[in-house]
C-alpha cells in the first residue's frame, strides 16, 4: 500500500476488516510506514489528565469507577478549586506535557458549572498549554462558549461499535455521542474521540468502532485507544482479559485509516510491559497520558515514562511557546 495516502472518509467495514485480519507483522509494518509519511518518527505528544469532579456520575457505563450505579469503593469528590487546577497544570507543563486534559464525571455540564469551567480553560490556556476537557454531553451553546474561552480539544469517546454500545451503556445512545461531537466540530474545536478495547466485545466491534471514527466528515485529531482497566464492583470487573495483540491491531488499523490523527495510548498502560508499549509505538501510536494517575486509576508515572522514552530514543513533542516564553528567550539570547 502507498504510505502517503490522501485522507479518506469512505472506508468500508470490509476494507477495515481486511486490514485488521492481515498477518500481525505486515499490519505493524504498514502502520509504521504510514506513520512516517505523516509524522516525524520518535516524537510522542504527552498530555496530563486531571479529574476536576470525581464520582457519583448518573451514567451507567459498565467499565467506569465513577458511575453511581455500581459500588466501586471510589471516594466521590466535589468540584476542585480552580487554583488547584492551575497549580496542577503548571506542574504538568514543567514536567514536559504540552496538553492538559480536565475531566468531570457529569452526564453533561449544568449551566451553573459553566463559569467554573470557562474560567479554568482561560487560566490553563494562559500558561501556554493546549487545553482539553471531557465533561459529558454538550449542547451547541456550551460548545461555543468553551471554544471562545480557549478550549482546543474536547474528548468524547464513541467507546465501542454502534451494535455493542447498548450492552455497555444504557443511559444514553450512540447517537447522543455523535450529536455532541457534531456540536464540538461546529464550534470549531478539535475532536479527541476513540474507544476502549477489552470490554468483552468481538473483533467486529473494534472494527465497527474504527469504521465510525474513520468515516466521520473529519477524522478526530486525537484517537485514544483505551485498554479496559478492570474496576472491582463494576459489571466488567471480571471480564476476560483481551490479548495485547488485539489492542496493537486496533492501534495499527487506526493509524492506517486515520493517518494524520494522533493515536493515543490511554488507559491500561499500567498493565502493559515496556515491550508491549514499544510495539504500540511501532504500530503508529504517537501520544499518551503521563503522570501517576489517569482520572481515578493509577498510570505509569513520569519517572517510568522518562526511562521508557530514554530506552526507546523517544522525545516529547514540545508545547507551543507563549508570548511570555518568547520574550524571556529573547532577553536571555
Ligand atoms: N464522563 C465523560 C465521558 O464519559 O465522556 C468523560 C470521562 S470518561 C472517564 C472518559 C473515557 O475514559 C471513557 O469514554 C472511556 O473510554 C475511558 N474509561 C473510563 N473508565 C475506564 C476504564 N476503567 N478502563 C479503560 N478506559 C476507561
Ligand atoms: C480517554 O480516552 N481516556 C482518558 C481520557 N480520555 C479522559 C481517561 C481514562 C480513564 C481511565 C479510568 C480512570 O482513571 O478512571
Ligand atoms: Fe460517567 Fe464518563 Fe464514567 Fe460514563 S465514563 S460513568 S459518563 S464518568
Amino acid at each position: 500500500m502507498d504510505g502517503k495516502m490522501s485522507l479518506r472518509n469512505d472506508w468500508t467495514r470490509e476494507e477495515i476488516q481486511t486490514l485488521y485480519d492481515q498477518p500481525f507483522l505486515d499490519l505493524v509494518f504498514t502502520a509504521q510506514s504510514v506513520h512516517r509519511q505523516h509524522f516525524p518518527a520518535n516524537i510522542i505528544q504527552v498530555s496530563t489528565l486531571l479529574s476536576i469532579k470525581t464520582g457519583k456520575c448518573p451514567e451507567d457505563c459498565k467499565y467506569c469507577s465513577q458511575s453511581a450505579h455500581y459500588d466501586s469503593k471510589l471516594e466521590a469528590e466535589k468540584r476542585i478549586a480552580v487554583e488547584t487546577v492551575i497549580r496542577e497544570a503548571q506542574a504538568a507543563k514543567d514536567s514536559g506535557s504540552s496538553r492538559f486534559c480536565m475531566g468531570a464525571a457529569w452526564r453533561n455540564p449544568h449551566e451553573r458549572d459553566m463559569p467554573y469551567v470557562l474560567e479554568m480553560v482561560k487560566e490553563v490556556k494562559a500558561l501556554g498549554l493546549e487545553t482539553c476537557m471531557t465533561l459529558g454531553m454538550l449542547n451547541s451553546s456550551q460548545a461555543e462558549r468553551l471554544k471562545d474561552a480557549g478550549l482546543d480539544y474536547y474528548n468524547h469517546n464513541l467507546d465501542t461499535s454502534r451494535e455493542y454500545y447498548s450492552h455497555i451503556i444504557s443511559t444514553r445512545t450512540f447517537d447522543d455521542r455523535l450529536d455532541t461531537l457534531d456540536h464540538v466540530r461546529q464550534a470549531g474545536m478539535k475532536v479527541c474521540s476513540g474507544g476502549i478495547v477489552g470490554l468483552g466485545e468481538k473483533a467486529s466491534d473494534r472494527i465497527g468502532l474504527l469504521h465510525e471514527l474513520a468515516t466521520m466528515p473529519m477524522h478526530p485529531e486525537s484517537v485514544p485507544i483505551n485498554m479496559l482497566v478492570p474496576i472491582e464492583g463494576t459489571p466488567l470487573a471480571d471480564v476476560e482479559k483481551l490479548d495485547v495483540t488485539e489492542w496493537i491491531r486496533t492501534i495499527a488499523v487506526a493509524r492506517i485509516i486515520m493517518p494524520q490523527s494522533y493515536i493515543r495510548l490511554s488507559a491500561g498502560r499500567e498493565s502493559l510491559s515496556d515491550a508491549d508499549q514499544a510495539l504500540a509505538f511501532m504500530a503508529g501510536a504517537n501520544s499518551l497520558f503521563s503522570g501517576d494517575k489517569l482520572l481515578t486509576t493509577p498510570n505509569a508515572g513520569e519517572g517510568k515514562d522518562q526511562i521508557l522514552f530514554a530506552k526507546l530514543g523517544l522525545s516529547a513533542e514540545k508545547a507551543k511557546p507563549t508570548i511570555a516564553d518568547l520574550s524571556i528567550d529573547a532577553m536571555s539570547a
